[in-house]
């Protein structure tokens, strides 16, 4: 399956990493280190070489109790950014965004992803998307990134988010923007306790029923702290075995902070998963133990 971001593909025939890239004071692991256009860029270039398959920009924190910011504000952070990746870098722009405005502007600027937490609930957000005619990622968020953490309720969380993205696919087609152009994620920590999140990565392949292509975004989030009691800068290897769990149930791209070890885990998961079933294009030699 190949997705053609805004005449750049990206290829999920393999599952892929997505580099995280957040152009913002205050997100919850890398907040503050990448306002700079030329340090966002530095570190666009280092998750490319590490094997990012794309980049996701994201100029306004969906932490729990995140200040909101203006669309303005999200445009005059990202824009500078998006064009310099775009420009510098062969690989797809994901934005990440939820206001047609600022989808707009980061399309115009080159961006070739939409990748929105609200699933394009926002007035105008699903008109914005089928008329730019890029690939968009629907994910599932249980109330507002301010109040979600505050006592996030489900009966089958399972079920409950695959409804609900199966819900947002049909408003998509709908709305005019072909099946073929969608990805779906379950929204890890975006309203969910731990027990939630660790149901829902137990529970991925069930996702696979919507019949379209999984994004998983686990990376350094505060699961891994609640389970490990591990603190943000030490979570790597708890999202090291998350990625290979999403994987091994059929996950297409996983998004990260943490690229190069990411892309050996999913490569590694992927080739497990992929053993004894036939290359389609046949051949290529077994090295030796
Ligand atoms: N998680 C975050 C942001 N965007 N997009 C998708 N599709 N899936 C996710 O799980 C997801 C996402 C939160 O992580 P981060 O961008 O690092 O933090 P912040 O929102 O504080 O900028």
């Amino acid at each position: 399956m190949i997705l053609d971001c805004a005449g750049r593909p990206l290829d999920l025939g393999t599952p892929r990493v997505m580099g995280v890239l957040n152009v913002t004071p205050d997100s919850f692991s890398d907040g503050g280190r990448y306002l700079a256009p030329a340090a966002a860029l530095a570190r666009a270039e280092a998750m490319a070489a590490e094997g990012a398959a794309v980049i996701d920009v994201g100029a306004e924190s969906t932490r729990p109790g995140a200040a909101p910011v203006s669309a303005a504000e999200e445009i005059a952070r990202l824009l500078p950014v998006v064009e310099a990746l775009s420009s510098r870098l062969p690989l797809p722009i994901s934005v990440d965004t939820g206001k047609p405005e600022v989808m707009r502007a980061a399309v115009g600027a080159g961006a070739g992803l939409i990748n929105d937490v609200r699933a394009l609930r926002l007035p105008g957000a699903l008109g914005a998307a089928a008329e730019l005619g890029v690939p968009v990622c629907l994910m599932h968020m249980q109330g507002e990134p301010g109040t979600m953490q505050a006592a996030p309720r489900y009966g089958d969380v399972v079920a409950e988010v695959r409804d609900f993205l199966a819900q947002r696919l049909a408003a998509c087609v709908a709305a005019g923007i072909p099946e073929a152009r969608i990805l779906v994620d379950p929204g890890f920590g975006f309203g969910k306790t731990a027990a939630h999140n660790l149901l829902l990565l137990r529970h991925l392949d069930a996702l696979r029923a919507l019949g379209r292509p999984v994004l998983v975004g686990l990376s350094r989030k505060s699961v891994f702290g609640e389970v490990l009691g591990r603190p943000v800068g030490e979570r790597l290897a708890g999202g090291l075995a998350a990625a290979a769990l999403a994987v091994w149930q059929g996950a297409a791209l996983v998004r990260s902070h943490d690229v190069a070890a990411t892309v050996d885990a999913v490569r590694w998961a992927a080739a497990v998963r992929a053993a004894g079933v036939p290359p389609a294009g046949g051949g290529g030699g077994a090295e030796p133990l």
